[in-house]
């Protein structure tokens, strides 16, 4: 059982307002791989300017569709780890805890989270992928190719952010006002390398906010943050949502 730092429980247990920030290695445990690890992360297989921005869609759309079916059938596989059912109960009341995600797996909602930030959309979701504004959710990984977009003579493409595109403004607005509202903000499972979203914990820091980071390795966030919790989220976060509950 993992021993949390004597100063942090005794902040939990005075139950301070949570922003919770999370990436990718929260999944990691859910068997969706993460990106940037260097052996099991999708960058270290599939090179990002060829799948992961607008460019590449416009210039293979079949190919950037078969890999995000194929992102969609690991999640599909995958069932929400102990990290996501924590995060899950400690957001029960939202206005006590905020949940912000990069993630685009959906696996926080179906762990039980209602309100959840997604800061690079959702890969449960298409959308037109000229300006028509046409966005529609799936159940399913889909076959073939991209569809035609039904309002428009454009194809649909993944409602996820890209490299070089904006990243959705109510949804950076809404962690911007969940960070400024909590007392302590607790990073999870991100490599703190993609921007704007790893300017987050900086601003918390810059506010004064308590930052807590879980990851078994080191970030560009770790040596800043207020407390550093070297363990995978699926120990971390049970251990600080009994603290925080109790
Ligand atoms: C565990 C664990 C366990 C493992 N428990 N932990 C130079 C400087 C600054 C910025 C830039 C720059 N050059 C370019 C930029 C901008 C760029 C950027 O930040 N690039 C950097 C890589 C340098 N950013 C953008 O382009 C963004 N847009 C933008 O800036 O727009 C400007 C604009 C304004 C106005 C108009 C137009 C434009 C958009 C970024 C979009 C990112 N998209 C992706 C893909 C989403 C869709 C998809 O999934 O396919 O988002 S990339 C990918 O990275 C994905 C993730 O959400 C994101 C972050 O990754 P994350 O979650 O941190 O994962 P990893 O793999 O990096 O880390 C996992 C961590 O988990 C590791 O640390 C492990 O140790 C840990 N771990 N097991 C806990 N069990
Ligand atoms: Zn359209």
């Amino acid at each position: 059982m993992l021993t949390l730092p004597v100063s942090l429980l005794a902040l939990l247990a005075e139950r301070p307002k949570l922003a919770i920030l999370t990436g990718a290695g929260v999944s990691a445990e859910s068997g969706v791989p993460t990106f940037r690890e260097a052996q099991h992360g999708l960058w270290a297989q599939f090179s990002p300017q060829e799948l992961a921005t607008p460019e590449a869609f416009a210039n293979n759309p079949q190919r950037v569709w078969d890999w995000y079916r194929w992102r969609r059938e690991l999640v599909q596989q995958g069932q929400p780890n102990a990290a996501h059912h924590s995060i899950a109960a400690l957001a029960v009341q939202p206005s006590q805890c905020a949940l912000v995600t990069q993630n685009v797996d959906g696996l926080l909602q179906r762990a039980g989270a209602v309100e959840v930030t997604e800061l690079h959309g959702n890969l449960w979701r298409q959308r037109c992928a000229k300006t028509c504004g046409y966005v529609e959710t799936v159940e399913q990984p889909g076959a073939g190719g991209p569809p035609p977009c039904p309002n428009c003579t454009a194809q649909l493409r993944p409602d996820v952010v890209w490299f070089g595109e904006a990243l959705p403004e109510q949804a950076l607005q809404d962690a911007m006002s969940a960070i400024t509202q909590a007392d302590m903000v607790i990073v999870a499972g991100t490599s703190n390398l993609v921007y704007p979203a790893a300017s987050l914990p900086l601003q918390a820091l810059k506010m004064g906010k308590t930052v807590v980071e879980i990851n078994p390795e080191q970030t560009p966030l770790s040596s800043q943050a207020d407390y550093f919790i070297a363990t995978p989220a699926s120990e971390a976060l049970p251990a600080m949502q009994n603290s925080w509950l109790n």
